[in-house]
């Protein structure tokens, strides 16, 4: 009988496979070391303008260096928290359609982050070589600032997807995912997370910089890279996914709209899908799949920020898109 998965794809590593700094053996370490840093729970330093996890950075300086993309590779970008889970299973299933059958899916036995990779994280855990073990065309991801991606992705043909959701309900959704990590002995409480969020002292923050560049990047190059909102995702994923697979090269035919098959996608990616699979469930899977599903709403920050704060995070975003035609 055929093998279900792909043979060659697999279960990432956990996070815990990615040494401390203190732990490892970089040539980058001694200049990750000078980099300006945060004192919160999570280490960040603040690398090209933009704050990275102290542990994750060693992978992100030889991506930058060492990193090639095909000329077919996708590349997924976003902001942490931002719909990245969804949009992976989305490409994935888009760009692979032809190859798995519904009932016989990688999806089905495998969380979206091991279908669909982080570049960075597979060179922090040292593990790079698995993204060239991996057949063409591939789709890959990060969580990368525009400005901080490698040469090699900017000037590649490769397009990229990008996307971006409000920053509140980001916030609410990063907070939950921090408490969740046994490594954190005592995660930071929703204002000090709130705070750090506010200055950019996030892993891949601050989030309004973060979307500008790809979106100013995109006005330039609207081939190159193609922008999608969240809340518009879930507002009307026919027209989303209709986007998605015309930008990446992969159009519905007519035989396939008639047959229902962007509705079917949408449903097989869905939030209640991915979610009730045994694979995306503590028991089962790797323990850190079923924190990328949480609530999957619009909104959610209403139930964690004060007015106080959620005006605050207004006008700290009014502020940061002044000048620029982007609204979230
Ligand atoms: P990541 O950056 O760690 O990969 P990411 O997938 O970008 O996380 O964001 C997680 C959010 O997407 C969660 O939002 P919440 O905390 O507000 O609930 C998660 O629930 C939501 N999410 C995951 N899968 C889907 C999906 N299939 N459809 C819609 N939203 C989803």
């Amino acid at each position: 009988m055929e093998a279900k998965v792909d043979s060659k794809l697999r279960p990432r590593l956990p996070i815990t496979a990615v040494p401390q700094i203190e732990e490892m053996d970089s040539k980058y370490k001694e200049l990750i070391l000078t980099l300006p840093k945060d004192e919160e729970k999570v280490k960040y330093r603040k690398y090209q303008d933009f704050w990275y996890s102290e542990r994750h950075l060693p992978g992100i300086l030889a991506m930058q260096e060492v990193f090639k993309p095909r000329p077919n590779d996708v590349i997924l970008a976003s902001f942490p928290k931002s719909g990245t889970t969804w949009l992976k299973a989305l490409t994935f299933t888009i760009m692979h359609r032809d190859k798995y059958s519904f009932s016989d899916h990688p999806l089905v036995e495998l969380n979206p982050h091991d279908c669909v990779p982080f570049i960075e994280n597979h060179y922090a855990s040292r593990d790079e070589h698995y993204l060239e073990t991996l057949p063409s065309p591939r789709v890959l991801a990060t969580h990368l600032a525009y400005s901080t991606l490698p040469e090699s992705i900017v000037t590649s043909t490769c397009p990229i997807v990008y996307i971006c959701r409000e920053p509140k309900d980001v916030l609410v959704s990063f907070w939950h995912m921090l408490t969740k990590y046994e490594w954190l002995k005592e995660p930071s409480s929703f204002a000090q997370t709130f705070e750090s969020f506010c200055e950019g002292r996030v892993h891949g923050g601050p989030v309004w910089e973060h979307v500008l560049e790809y979106y100013t990047k995109s006005l330039c190059n609207p081939e190159k890279i193609l922008i999608l909102k969240y809340e518009q995702m879930l507002e009307c994923p026919i027209d989303g996914v209709m986007r998605l697979a015309n930008f990446i090269g992969c159009p519905f035919s007519v035989d396939e709209l008639k047959n229902g098959l962007v509705e079917k996608i949408i449903e097989f990616c869905s939030f209640d899908k991915l979610k009730d699979l045994d694979v995306n469930k503590n028991e089962i899977g790797n323990l850190e799949n079923s924190y990328f599903f949480r609530k999957a709403t619009v909104g959610d920050w209403k139930n964690y920020m004060t007015p106080v704060m959620a005006n605050k995070l207004d006008k700290i975003t009014e502020e940061k898109l002044r000048g620029f035609s982007f609204t979230f």
